[in-house]
């Protein structure tokens, strides 16, 4: 890549900020006025009681308010508070499941991936660096039966860490697609192992990770969606065993339950994995 297309915190700010707004953007407008004044006197009390405690200065204060306006112009409102807040309202979203465990969604994902049926490649450049991973695996129901039909949304980083829509000069479906369960509830996905993710170090939340003496990783990972009718949507990703970071996820967002045990094969690696969704 040349300089001019290089990735930076400020352009994955802004594609994110700009896919969030094209989807999510006026879900909650409706929340009631009694919700509004419970939830946010009760953030504001939580912050007066920091700075009481602390005794916050006023350069402390203005570093913050600084700090908050840098965020906004970086574009990183969606990669801060889906690394430090999302983990706790998806704790509290999927608490009643008895299904497959889930996690967060982040800020990377772009609903219509390309469709490959049961069984296919994710798409790739034709240099495509990675190890092969080979994924096998069903998605049933708690009540019981396979699910035939079953949507499963997959998209991830590349070998450097890259998602495609993201970072620049990458082809626009580049390790994302959409494969749909066979008459069994299986499935065959095709794809590379990814890289671990690191927050980018040149906006304001890597500034805060510098400022507080915090590491920038997340752990390689696979995000899913996966949905059936008359089931409740489940948002995962998966982790492959022994990257150092599945135990300290700048996101908080490993669960054991979520990791892989991939296993050598002649080109790459082969992993089952399948996931049992909740009836609504
Ligand atoms: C990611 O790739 C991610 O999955 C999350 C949750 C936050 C930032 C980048
Ligand atoms: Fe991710």
């Amino acid at each position: 890549a040349t300089h001019r297309d290089a990735p930076t915190a400020a352009g994955s700010g802004a594609n994110a900020t700009d896919r969030f707004k094209s989807d999510k953007t006026t879900q909650g407008a409706g929340t009631p006025p009694e919700r509004v004044n419970l939830l946010a006197r009760e953030v504001l009390s939580a912050v007066h009681e920091t700075i009481r405690r602390h005794k916050v200065t006023y350069e402390e204060y203005n570093a913050l308010k600084a700090w908050l306006i840098d965020v906004g112009e970086t574009g990183e409102w969606p990669l801060f508070l889906d690394v430090w807040v999302e983990h706790v309202v998806e704790d509290v979203a999927t608490e009643h499941r008895q299904g497959s465990r889930g996690t967060i969604e982040g800020p990377y994902y772009v609903p219509g991936a390309p469709e490959q049926g049961a069984r296919g490649s994710v798409p790739t450049r034709a240099d495509e660096p990675g190890t092969p991973l080979v994924w096998t695996g069903q998605v049933t129901s708690t009540d019981g039966p396979a699910l035939a039909g079953a949507k499963i949304e997959l998209w991830h980083a590349d070998a450097d860490g890259l998602y495609s829509q993201f970072a620049p000069g990458i082809p626009e479906w580049n390790l994302r697609a959409t494969f749909t369960t066979d008459a069994e509830g299986r499935f065959e996905i095709h794809t590379i192992r990814p890289a671990p993710y690191q927050i980018p170090t040149d906006g304001a939340c890597g500034k805060l990770i510098a400022a507080a003496g915090w590491h920038p990783w997340r752990p390689a990972h696979l995000h899913v969606k996966v949905s059936a009718p008359g089931h409740e949507l489940l948002t995962a990703q998966l982790y492959f065993p022994g990257d150092e970071h599945n135990d300290d996820d700048i996101a908080s967002a490993v669960k054991p339950e979520l990791i892989l045990e991939p296993k050598p094969a002649d080109d790459g690696e082969t992993v089952s994995y399948g996931f049992a969704l909740d009836p609504v």
